[in-house]
């Protein structure tokens, strides 16, 4: 929260220079849900353009800070997201075999998998959508979001099926029908090699040509930025690359409404 109010007051005074060309005053308005309470307090707050007298900051410095506030909108808070993986410090070992990925480990209030069975129990609510955060250690924060988002049944291998993708991350997580492998389960696409003892995570590995197994690796070992090994951290190809490690992870999903 304390990160929203950092980028939450020039957001509006953007808002402010930008009403303040044709008004004396302008209403702060935002469609952002962050936080049910505190945004409409701020909808209903009229501020005097005079009494700001800042508007005049430079332009592409506020814009930068307003990108910043968007893809810093982590939506935990929000009614209707259940999160399932988490990563934020290395404290919880990843690399783990079948039946720990089945069940789920760690603790839900820090670094944790929530289990390949919950989550497809879930599935059976109805349809979902996805929403993937990331952070780099240097306070970048991206975002994935997928409007379709399905993991099949265990008789299966859980497969994954998503589409819809929009964000600023980079499409690093759309796969159709592709199964979960762990170091001991291998079920991806790739009969020369296993692709989870291979980069040391537990994932949806898919054929990705010539020969790689993903875009995205964010069970892999976390090893806190830039790497020397290939691909084996929590990697997220078009953010950071394939040699490093973020230091965020969070992948939610949320019933959609049709
Ligand atoms: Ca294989």
């Amino acid at each position: 929260m304390r990160q929203l109010f950092k980028y939450l007051i020039p957001f509006l005074m953007l808002m402010c220079f930008v009403a303040s060309q044709t008004n004396e005053q302008c209403t702060i308005t935002c469609s952002k849900k962050i936080d049910k309470e505190e945004v409409l307090s701020q909808i209903t707050t009229n501020v005097n353009v005079d009494q700001i007298g800042e508007c005049h900051l430079e332009m592409d410095k506020l814009k930068k800070r307003v990108d910043t506030l968007e893809s810093s909108l982590v939506p935990t808070d929000l009614i209707g997201w259940t999160v399932f993986q988490r990563r934020k410090d290395g404290s919880v070992n990843f690399y783990r075999d079948w039946n720990d990925y089945l069940a789920g480990f760690g603790n839900s209030a820090g670094e944790f998998w929530l289990g390949l069975k919950e989550i497809s129990r879930l599935m059976k609510l109805g349809k979902y959508e996805l929403r993937i955060d990331l952070q780099d250690f240097d306070g970048n924060w991206k975002y994935a979001y997928y409007k379709n988002f399905y993991v099949g049944e265990e008789k299966d291998g859980y497969p994954l099926t998503t589409s819809g993708y929009v964000g600023n991350a980079g499409d690093n997580f759309q796969m159709s029908e592709v199964q979960f492998s762990t170091k001991d389960h291998d079920h991806d696409q790739l009969f020369s090699y296993d692709c989870a003892a291979l980069y040391k995570g537990s994932w949806w590995y898919g054929f990705l040509p010539p020969s790689g197994c993903h875009m995205s690796n964010l069970n892999g070992q976390y090893l806190r930025g830039q790497h020397s090994s290939y691909a084996d951290g929590v990697n997220w190809r078009d953010f950071r690359g394939y040699y490093y490690s973020l230091k965020y992870s969070e992948m939610k999903m949320r019933l959609k409404e049709n």
